[in-house]
């Protein structure tokens, strides 16, 4: 190596980042499953904005949606993370859920009746017991944004009761967890990334699936032959704005409370804008076309016992004092 190439090479690097601290990169992955016509591709659009903004342009991160940097299966974005192939994502519990256990806490069927039920578990205690469970598989949560309550839709009925649901076939993703909730139900669940949803809903090698109301609407599930809607509430996945901890060790401490402040002032920006937009999400579905069920009080509950046995096999695996935890939060909200 002669001088004058390592000259020149030292000239590249300044002029690709002129201010970028020496052991920075000129642009970090950031990683989605849903793009910018979904609140969760906003939320990350909005992280990176701010980031780009308050550093002054020394941090630049790059948003790769549809989880195209785990080619697609969602599931494998946690530990690409955790081992450094992707810098950063805003992620939902759900797909990292096969790697964080306690993420399935979520999960737990009618755990969570309302937005300040889940405010409640992640603003409080429980939350931070579930970010130090991140924080324990090497990666660095820094705030929480919201994917929304999933409800149930499905091609052949209006969905009232768990009998309803007998012998159809439900995509899900993520977690065994909804193997059990869905196969106690009496359905016939079957596992597969977004990617896959869509197509086997189209052809019919699925009856059904579970998505908030906005990625319903936006994805145009209507259009794949998805007539009825039930509001169930049953579950809601928080999104969680987080970093590879290999990568956050290399930014400064301002630099970190940087990112962490950006991250908790997006995520709030995303949560308050998708929950406000919910109403008329359900009027644009209504004029779809597509019948939307509520249920009464008596069906919820005919839900919620249906599904007991769920909390029976995984109150142990999440851990009994997270689960309780969450649940007198919720309790005294
Ligand atoms: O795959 C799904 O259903 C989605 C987009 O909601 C998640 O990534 C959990």
């Amino acid at each position: 190596i002669t001088r004058r190439s390592l000259l020149a090479a030292a000239a590249t690097c300044m002029m690709l980042s002129p201010l970028a601290q020496a052991d920075y990169k000129a642009e970090y992955t950031v990683s989605t499953v849903l793009p910018s016509a979904f609140p969760w591709g906003q939320a990350a659009d909005k992280w990176v904005e701010l980031v780009k903004e308050r550093s002054e342009g020394r941090i630049n991160m790059k948003i790769y949606s549809s989880a195209q940097l785990v080619s697609g299966d969602q599931t494998k974005e946690f530990s690409a993370m955790r081992s450094g192939l992707i810098d950063m994502a805003v992620g939902s519990t759900i797909n990292w859920s096969p790697q964080v256990v306690e993420l399935n806490l979520f999960s737990l069927p009618f755990l969570m009746p309302d937005h300040k039920a889940i405010d409640a578990i992640t603003q409080g205690d429980a939350g931070k017991a579930v970010f130090d469970a991140i924080e324990k598989k090497g990666v660095t949560p820094l705030a929480w944004g919201e994917n929304g309550f999933r409800e149930l839709s499905n091609s052949k009925l209006a969905i009232s009761q768990p009998s309803d649901l007998q012998g159809l076939k439900i995509r899900v993703v993520g977690s065994p967890l909804f193997q059990d909730t869905f196969s106690t139900l009496g359905a016939n669940p079957t596992q597969m990334s977004w990617t896959d949803a869509k197509p086997a809903l189209t052809t019919g090698a699925v009856d059904g699936q579970e998505n908030p109301l906005s990625v319903f609407d936006v994805a145009r599930i209507d259009q794949v032959g998805q007539k009825y809607l039930t509001r169930w509430h049953y579950m809601a996945d928080p999104l969680v704005f987080a970093v590879s901890t290999r990568v956050w060790r290399t930014f400064s401490p301002e630099d970190q409370a940087l990112l962490k402040q950006a991250a908790i002032d997006a995520g709030k920006w995303e949560i308050e804008k998708s929950r406000s937009e919910l109403d008329a999400t359900l009027a644009t579905i209504r004029e779809r076309g597509v019948e939307v069920t509520d249920l009464t009080p008596e069906q919820h509950a005919a839900f919620v016992e249906a599904t007991q046995s769920v909390y029976d096999t995984w109150t142990p695996k999440i851990g009994a004092d997270l689960v309780k935890q969450a649940q007198d939060a919720v309790a005294n909200r």
